[in-house]
């Protein structure tokens, strides 16, 4: 199969940022690397340690089980392992985890020769994730300002964090991280369907060219932004769905303090009304 043999020819050793030749091999279709058994490290530790969580508490419903940070009065310290202290090491696991596996993501670019896009856009899911459990905790003073990590338990964080701020939906960079979120979903469902029109004809005729998909658009609304631009607006659209993310949480308490539908008075206080 091509695929294959395209596989075997790239898959030679080098390119990697740390250990040398020492962990440059693949298990079955996997990339090892250095940064693997750190993933593999942090990710089984943490696990671990949230079902030693789940069976000091004695839940065993997935649903419920939920390792909660530490309470507000702990401050930025560390906590006893069953008062928060789990939450902190399931964090540094955690980030652990996310860092590594985006540095196996580089170690792969490189050995491809392809650019760090991937690994790039991963850091912003990353950032947001840290935002949320270390950047918003140390600017407000307690890591008990975290979420906690339970399927269930996080929802009631939402929603009460949501609600500390009054209507959370007048946030205004929640605003924008909405729209993005729509728009990312709106541009993806017209780039797969495109795709798809063109590459799935009927029985016996001819894929079809990308001068069809610009003409397609170009018939419809005027405009096609091309094969390549569709790519760079979508990785747009996603970056900044999880950006603004960050973004609308960390200003909550730190910038903004009240109701967040008042932030709006500027908008009414505006002279010319
Ligand atoms: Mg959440 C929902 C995980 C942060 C608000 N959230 C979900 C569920 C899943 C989850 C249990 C589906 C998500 C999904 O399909 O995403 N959330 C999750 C994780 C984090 C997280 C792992 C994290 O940051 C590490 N969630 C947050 C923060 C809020 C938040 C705090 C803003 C982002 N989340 C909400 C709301 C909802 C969820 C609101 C829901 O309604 C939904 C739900 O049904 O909750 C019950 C897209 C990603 C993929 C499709 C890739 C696959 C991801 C899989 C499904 C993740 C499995 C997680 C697993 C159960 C966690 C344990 C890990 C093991 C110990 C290794
Ligand atoms: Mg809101 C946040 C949409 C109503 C309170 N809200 C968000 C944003 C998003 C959103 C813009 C969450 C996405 C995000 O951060 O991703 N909200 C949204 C919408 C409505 C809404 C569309 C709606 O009504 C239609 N929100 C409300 C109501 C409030 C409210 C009004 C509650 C009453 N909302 C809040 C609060 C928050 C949000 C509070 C937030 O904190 C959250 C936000 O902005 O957070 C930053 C970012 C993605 C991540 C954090 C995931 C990171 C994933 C990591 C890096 C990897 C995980 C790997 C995993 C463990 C692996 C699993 C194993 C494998 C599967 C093998
Ligand atoms: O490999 C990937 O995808 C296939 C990477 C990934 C990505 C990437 C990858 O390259 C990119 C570009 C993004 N995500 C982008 C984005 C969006 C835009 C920036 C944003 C909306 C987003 N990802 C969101 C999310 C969410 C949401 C919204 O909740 C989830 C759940 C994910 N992304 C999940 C993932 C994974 C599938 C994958 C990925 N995004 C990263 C896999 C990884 O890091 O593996 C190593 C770690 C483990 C195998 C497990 C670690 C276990 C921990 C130590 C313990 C668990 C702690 C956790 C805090 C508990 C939470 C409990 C919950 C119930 C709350």
């Amino acid at each position: 199969m091509a695929q294959l043999s395209f596989e075997r020819k790239y898959r030679v050793q080098g390119g990697t940022l740390v250990g040398g030749d020492l962990f440059d091999f693949w298990v079955g279709p996997f990339y090892v690397g250095f940064f693997g058994v750190t993933t593999f490290f942090f990710a089984a530790l943490g696990t671990a340690l949230i079902f030693y969580g789940a069976a000091m508490e004695g839940v065993w419903n997935p649903w419920l089980i939920s390792i909660d940070p530490p309470s507000l009065d702990v401050g930025l310290g560390a906590a006893p392992l069953a008062e928060g202290g789990i939450w902190q090491i399931v964090t540094i696991c955690a980030i652990g985890a996310f860092v590594s596996w985006m540095m196996r993501e580089v170690e792969i670019c490189r050995k491809l020769g392809i650019g760090y896009h991937v690994p790039f856009a991963f850091g912003v899911a990353i950032l947001a994730y840290v935002t949320l459990v270390v950047i918003r905790p140390v600017l407000l003073g307690a890591w008990g300002h975290g979420f906690p990590y339970g399927i269930f338990s996080h929802l009631d964080w939402v929603n009460n964090v949501g609600y500390a701020y009054g209507n959370f939906h007048y946030n205004p960079a929640h605003m924008i991280a909405i729209t993005f979120f729509f728009t990312t979903c709106f541009a993806l469902a017209l780039h797969g369907s495109l795709v798809l029109s063109a590459v799935n004809p009927e029985k016996g005729e001819k894929i079809k060219t990308p001068d069809h998909e610009d003409t397609y658009f170009r018939d419809l609304i005027g405009y096609s932004i091309g094969p390549l631009g569709i790519h760079r607006l979508g990785l747009f659209l996603a970056l900044n769905a999880g950006l603004w993310s960050a973004i609308c949480i960390v200003i909550s308490g730190t910038v903004w303090f009240g109701l967040w539908v008042d932030w709006w008075y500027w908008y009414v206080d505006l002279p010319w009304w």
